[in-house]
């Protein structure tokens, strides 16, 4: 019995891992950080995604303990309006490479459950189909931060 338990663990451990380091492998995260605003309103969340594997990653979602939602949007113009929509799914193409960057895509991070200052780091999961997680850590930036080209 103690062998088919031992056994049993490492089964499940290694079931539990291989998904996660097949989406570690194939996936790099470049400048990730996260634009604080003031008060109670969201704070947008910006990074490089890249796809550096063969086949292709389909980006649905993240998540933070940071924060109670976490959301993706797309920002666009119309006509000298903004506005933002709501976006399911993401996906990457092998050897693709998609920036979230004010103006388009970006994460928005509802409703802090602690206080966050500039400087700070947040830890962030990316969420992909077939439960595929990448862990990025964020950095903490202030409302008026630009990202250097
Ligand atoms: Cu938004």
């Amino acid at each position: 019995m103690q062998w088919f338990k031992r056994h049993l663990m490492w089964g499940l451990t290694a079931w539990l891992w291989l998904p996660l380091a097949g989406a570690a492998a194939e996936l790099a995260v470049d400048n990730a950080h996260l634009r604080l605003l003031p008060g109670e309103l969201p704070a947008a969340g910006y990074f490089d995604l890249r796809n550096t594997g063969d086949t292709r990653h389909v980006l649905v979602g993240a998540k933070s303990a940071a924060f109670e939602r976490v959301v993706m949007h797309e920002s666009s113009e119309n006509n000298g309006t903004a506005s933002m929509k709501r976006m399911k799914q993401l996906t990457l193409a092998p050897g693709e490479r998609v920036r979230f960057a004010p103006g388009g895509y970006h994460l928005m991070f509802m409703e802090r459950t602690r206080p966050l200052e500039v400087g700070d780091e947040a830890s962030v999961t990316l969420e992909f189909v077939d439960e595929q997680r990448l862990p990025v850590t964020f950095r903490v930036v202030s409302p008026t931060f630009t990202q250097e080209e």
